[in-house]
C-alpha cells in the first residue's frame, strides 16, 4: 500500500502476534524488578503501583488489601485499611479538625491546602488570609477571557479549562525568574507564588467557562470578603444556595490530593520536573484527568445513570439494575466509578459525599438508584472476575449531589474535579522545587531488545 495508515494496519497484527511470542517465550523470566509479562502487560498498574517510585508527603493511599498490607505496614504501622490519608489524617479527622466557614459544618479546601503544604492544621486566622490572599489574586488575564470567549460552545469544557490554564504561563513568576537566572535553591519561591495564583484563577476560568457554554449570562465579581468555595459557587450562579456552597467546601476538600501517582498528580510532577512552570505542569495534568479512566469518570458515571434511568424508571427493580450491568460489561465497556488502580474497598471519598447526602437530600431518587447499585454492581463484578477491586470510588457519586442542586450539566463535573486536584498538584510542585526533585526519564525497551537479551537464556 502507499498510504501510510494502510501499511499500519498490515504492520500490526503482526506485531501483535510477535509480542504474543515474546510474552510465551520470556514472558516469566525476571528483568529487574518486574517479569518480562509485566513489562507489556500489567506493570502499569499492578506493577507500578506497588513499586516504590515517587516521593510525596502529602498524602498516602493505603489499599487496603492483604495482599499489599506486609509491605504497607511496614512503611506505616499504624496504618488501618481506610484508603486516603492527608498528612496523616482520614477524611473523618480532616473534616473534625480543619477550620470551618461561619455557620459551616464542612471544612474550608484553604485548610486542606495549608494542610497539604506544611503538615499542619491551620488556625482560623491563617484560613482566612488565605481566603482573602486567593481573592486578591483571582483576576485572569484579559487575553485568557478572549481566549475562552473564542472557544466553540461544543469544545469540552476540560478543553477549554487546559488551554486557558495553560495560557497563564504568560505571566509565570517562576519562567521569569528562571530566564533571569535564578539559583536552583531559590526555585520554591516564584514556584509557590506561580501555586498559589493558580488555584486563585481557577473560579474565574471555571465559572467563565461554564457561563459560556451553557448560556448562564454574565459572570459577577470576585467577593473578598468571602471563602474560595462560596466564591466559586457565585461565579456558577449558586451562590445563594448554602447547601451547595457546603458541598462545593467538601468536595473541592475531598478531591484534592490523592497521592503522587494517580494520571493527573503524577502528570503534573513529570511535566514540573522539566521546570515547566505551575500553569504548564497543571495543564498537561488537566488533559491527563480529561480521560475516560480517571477524572472524566464522574461524568461517565452520570451519562450511565441518566440511560439507566431513562431505560428501567425511577424505582427499578435489583433484577432491572442487574441486568442492565451486565449488559454494560458484555457490550465490553466498564461500570464507571467502580474499580481503582490502588484502592482495594469502598473509597472513603465515596462514603463521604454518600454521608452528606444522607444528611441533606436522603430521599433524592438518584441517590437511591446510586444505593442501589452499591449493593449490586460489587458482586457482579466479582463474579465477572476481571476488576481486582469491585468497590466504588470517588467517582461514583459526585455527580448525583451536584445534579441534585441544579448543576445538572455533566459534561462540565471534571472541570470541579481540576478546580480541587490544583491543590494537590500545587503543593506537590512546591515541594519537588525546594527538595530538587529530579527530572523524570524512566528507561523504555524495544521488543527486539527483550528478545536479544533474553535469547536462549
Ligand atoms: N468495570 C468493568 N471492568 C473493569 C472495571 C469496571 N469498573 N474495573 C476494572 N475492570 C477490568 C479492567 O478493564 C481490566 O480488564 P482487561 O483485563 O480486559 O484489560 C481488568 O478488570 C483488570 O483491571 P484492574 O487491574 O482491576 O484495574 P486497573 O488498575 O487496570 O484500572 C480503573 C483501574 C479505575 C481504570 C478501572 O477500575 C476502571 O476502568 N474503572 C472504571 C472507570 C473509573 O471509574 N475510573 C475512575 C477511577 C478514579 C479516578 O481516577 N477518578
Amino acid at each position: 500500500p502507499v498510504s501510510l495508515k494502510d501499511r499500519l494496519a498490515e504492520l500490526i497484527p503482526k506485531e501483535i502476534e510477535n509480542v504474543k511470542a515474546v510474552r510465551a517465550e520470556h514472558g516469566k523470566k525476571a528483568f529487574g524488578p518486574v517479569l518480562v509479562d509485566q513489562l507489556y502487560g500489567q506493570v502499569l498498574t499492578s506493577v507500578l503501583s506497588r513499586l516504590p517510585a515517587l516521593i510525596w508527603d502529602g498524602s498516602v493511599l493505603d489499599p487496603g488489601s492483604s495482599f499489599t498490607r506486609l509491605f504497607f505496614l511496614s512503611a506505616h504501622p499504624r496504618s488501618p485499611e481506610e484508603g486516603i490519608r492527608f498528612r496523616g489524617k482520614t477524611i473523618p479527622e480532616i473534616q473534625a479538625e480543619l477550620p470551618k466557614a461561619p455557620g459551616g459544618s464542612e471544612p474550608l479546601p484553604e485548610g486542606l491546602f495549608w494542610l497539604l503544604v506544611t503538615g499542619e492544621i491551620p488556625t482560623q486566622e491563617q484560613v482566612a488570609e488565605l481566603s482573602r490572599d486567593w481573592a486578591a489574586r483571582a483576576a485572569i488575564p484579559e487575553f485568557v477571557e478572549e481566549i475562552l470567549d473564542r472557544c466553540p460552545p461544543t469544545l469540552h469544557p476540560m478543553s477549554q479549562f487546559s488551554l486557558a490554564v495553560t495560557a497563564l504561563n504568560h505571566n509565570s513568576a517562576f519562567a521569569k525568574a528562571y530566564q533571569d537566572g535564578i539559583s536552583k535553591k531559590d526555585y520554591w519561591g516564584p514556584t509557590f507564588e506561580d501555586a498559589m495564583d493558580l488555584i486563585a484563577k481557577l473560579p474565574n476560568i471555571a465559572g467563565r467557562i461554564y457561563r459560556n457554554v451553557f448560556a448562564k449570562g454574565k459572570l459577577p465579581s470576585i467577593d473578598a470578603s468571602k471563602d474560595y468555595s462560596h466564591n466559586l459557587a457565585a461565579l456558577l450562579g449558586f451562590g445563594d444556595d448554602p447547601a451547595f456552597v457546603e458541598l462545593l467546601r467538601l468536595y473541592i476538600t475531598i478531591h484534592s490530593d490523592h497521592e503522587g501517582g494517580n494520571v493527573s498528580a503524577h502528570t503534573g510532577k513529570l511535566v514540573g520536573s522539566a521546570l515547566s512552570d505551575p500553569f504548564l505542569a497543571y495543564g498537561a495534568a488537566l488533559n491527563g484527568l480529561a480521560g475516560p479512566l480517571h477524572g472524566l469518570a464522574n461524568q461517565e458515571v452520570l451519562i450511565w445513570l441518566r440511560k439507566m434511568q431513562s431505560k428501567l424508571g425511577d424505582d427499578p427493580s435489583d433484577e432491572a439494575v442487574k441486568e442492565y450491568i451486565w449488559s454494560t460489561l458484555k457490550a465490553g465497556q466498564v461500570v464507571p466509578g467502580y474499580g481503582h488502580a490502588v484502592l482495594r474497598k469502598t473509597d472513603p471519598r465515596y462514603t463521604a459525599q454518600r454521608e452528606f447526602a444522607l444528611k441533606h437530600l436522603p430521599d433524592d431518587k438518584m441517590f437511591k438508584l446510586v444505593g442501589q447499585i452499591y449493593n449490586l454492581v460489587p458482586d457482579i463484578l466479582l463474579e465477572a472476575g476481571k476488576a481486582k477491586n469491585p468497590w466504588p470510588n470517588v467517582d461514583a457519586h459526585s455527580g448525583v449531589l451536584l445534579t441534585h442542586y441544579g448543576l445538572d450539566q455533566m459534561s462540565f463535573y471534571t472541570v470541579l474535579f481540576g478546580v480541587s486536584r490544583a491543590f494537590g498538584v500545587a503543593a506537590q510542585l512546591i515541594w519537588d522545587r525546594a527538595l530538587g526533585a529530579p527530572l523524570e526519564r524512566p528507561k523504555s525497551y524495544s521488543t527486539a531488545a527483550i528478545q536479544k537479551m533474553f535469547a536462549g537464556k
